[in-house]
């Protein structure tokens, strides 16, 4: 698998990782790539893509509800432990389909992906040319204290995770082209986030300029990304900028000379 690309995608609930995992499968297909998409949520109901590999087969959420008495919230974090021991099977599978591309679609609940060490144990062990999407919700990330916290988060990630990462703004279809913009400026330079805090709610005077340094360096090592997964739109740019932070990649650059 050395030079398969394993891309996690990770961020707040709903922020819509399924959809866009269902959408640059088709594009990267499209390019004549061959993704997997694997599916490791087990208490998914309805997925938008059809999941090469599914963790359901080994693991429900239902059923761990079951068998531990469990509510939902309680049988996340017991999947999440018991995902550990999946990593051989997980490995096998997709060492079994052969593809550039693995994409795998975490659950909704990202504190459980962040800090629960299951996850880490996938992310350290499937493959040495791993990323993380990390996923910005665009209605959070209207404000600028929602943006912070979902740095925060990136932030995390990062920390929890010290692979390359992508940060992507999704559903950019939800916004004004203004409000892009203004997300756009704000992710670039962290200080004109900084002046348009409105003043008098504390997180103006909180974020120093060093916080704001850690969190640009943590969280957006790589430029935001704007897609809409609804619309087809920043497939090539997310593309490009995993391909050019895994460059030495020669296989896959290979391919995209092919045609
Ligand atoms: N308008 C718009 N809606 C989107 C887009 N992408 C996803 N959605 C919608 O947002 C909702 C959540 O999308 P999902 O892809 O399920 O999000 P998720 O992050 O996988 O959700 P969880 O796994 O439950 O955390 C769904 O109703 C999607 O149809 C988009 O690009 N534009
Ligand atoms: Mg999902």
């Amino acid at each position: 698998m050395a030079h398969t690309a394993l891309l996690f995608f990770v961020g707040p609930a709903g922020a819509g990782k399924s959809t866009l995992v269902a959408t640059l499968k088709e594009w990267l297909t499209l390019q004549r790539f061959d993704p997997i998409a694997v599916n490791l949520d087990p208490g998914a109901e309805t997925i938008p893509y059809a999941p090469d590999i599914d963790v359901r087969e080994r693991l429900t959420l239902r059923d761990v509800m079951a068998e531990y008495g469990l509510g939902p919230n309680g049988a996340q974090v017991v999947c999440a432990d018991l995902l550990a021991v999946e990593l051989e099977w997980l490995q096998k599978e997709i060492e079994a389909l052969n593809c550039d591309y693995v994409m795998v679609d975490s659950p909704g609940q990202t504190e459980l992906f962040l800090y629960r060490e299951a996850p880490r144990v996938f992310v350290d062990g499937l493959s040495s040319r791993t990323g993380l999407v990390m996923l910005f919700d665009p209605l959070l990330s209207r404000t600028p204290a929602g943006f912070v916290t979902q740095l925060l988060l990136a932030a995390a990630a990062h920390l929890r995770f010290p692979v390359p990462m992508f940060p992507v703004l999704t559903k950019s279809d939800l916004l004004e082209p203004e409000e892009v913009d203004r997300i756009l400026d704000w992710a670039a330079d962290l200080e004109v986030l900084r002046s348009d805090m409105p003043p008098g709610e504390g997180m103006d005077a909180i974020l120093s300029g060093e916080l704001l340094r850690v969190l640009q360096t943590l969280a957006l090592e790589s430029q935001l990304v704007t897609v809409s997964a609804r619309e087809g739109e920043g497939m090539d740019e997310l593309y490009s900028l995993v391909q050019s932070a895994f460059a030495g990649g020669d296989d896959l650059e290979a391919h995209v000379d092919a045609h």
